[in-house]
C-alpha cells in the first residue's frame, strides 16, 4: 500500500487478482500510486462501504471495482461515494462474466459506474482510464498518456511494415 495512493483498486475475493493485476500494472506503467485491496458486496459489506465512504478523505481520486458473479461491488461502492467509479467484470462463473457485465453495466439512473469489458482487457482498461480521469489534474499524467499512444501506434506501424515487406 502507499501512502500517496490516488486509485483505490478493490476486488471480491482474491481469486479476482490474476485479472484485477493488470489495472496495478497499467498504473505503474503511468507512475499513479494506487492501494489494492478486498473487499466484498455480500461477505464484508461494511469493509466495502468503510473503504468507499472514507475514500476521499484518505487522497483516493478514482475508485476502480473488480468482481465476478452478480457482482455488485462497483454499484455498492458508487453508492457510498461522488468519487468515479470504474468497474470491471470478471469472467468467475458458467456465465463466462456476462453476469458481471450485466451487473456491472445497468446501474439504474443517478449511481453511476463507467463499466469496462470482462477480464483483463477491462482490467487493463480500468487503469489507463483512471490514469485519463487523472490526467484532468495531473499534466505529468497527460504527457506519459501522449506517450503511451505514441508508442503504441509507432510498434503498429513496425509491424504493418514488417508485414508488407514480407508479402
Ligand atoms: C465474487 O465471486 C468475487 O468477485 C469473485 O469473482 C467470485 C468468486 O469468489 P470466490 O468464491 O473465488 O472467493 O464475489
Amino acid at each position: 500500500m502507499e501512502d500517496n495512493a490516488k486509485v483505490l483498486i478493490l476486488m471480491g475475493s482474491d481469486s479476482d487478482l490474476p485479472v484485477m493485476e493488470e489495472a496495478a500494472k497499467a498504473l505503474k506503467n503511468f507512475g499513479i500510486a494506487y492501494r489494492m485491496t478486498v473487499a466484498s458486496a455480500h461477505r464484508t459489506p461494511e469493509r466495502a462501504i468503510k473503504l468507499s465512504s472514507e475514500a476521499r478523505g484518505n487522497g483516493i481520486e478514482v475508485i476502480i471495482a473488480g468482481a465476478g458473479a452478480a457482482a455488485h461491488l462497483a454499484g455498492v461502492l458508487a453508492a457510498k461515494t461522488t468519487l468515479p467509479v470504474i468497474g470491471v467484470p470478471i469472467d468467475a462463473t458458467p456465465l463466462n462474466g456476462m453476469d458481471a457485465l450485466l451487473s456491472t453495466v445497468q446501474m439504474p439512473g443517478g449511481i453511476p459506474v463507467a463499466s469496462m469489458a470482462i477480464g483483463k482487457a477491462g482490467a487493463k482498461n480500468a487503469g489507463i482510464f483512471a490514469a485519463e480521469i487523472l490526467s484532468i489534474k495531473y499534466p505529468e499524467i497527460a504527457d506519459r498518456l501522449a506517450a503511451f499512444r505514441k508508442d503504441m501506434a509507432e510498434k503498429v506501424d513496425e509491424k504493418a511494415k514488417k508485414m508488407e515487406a514480407n508479402c
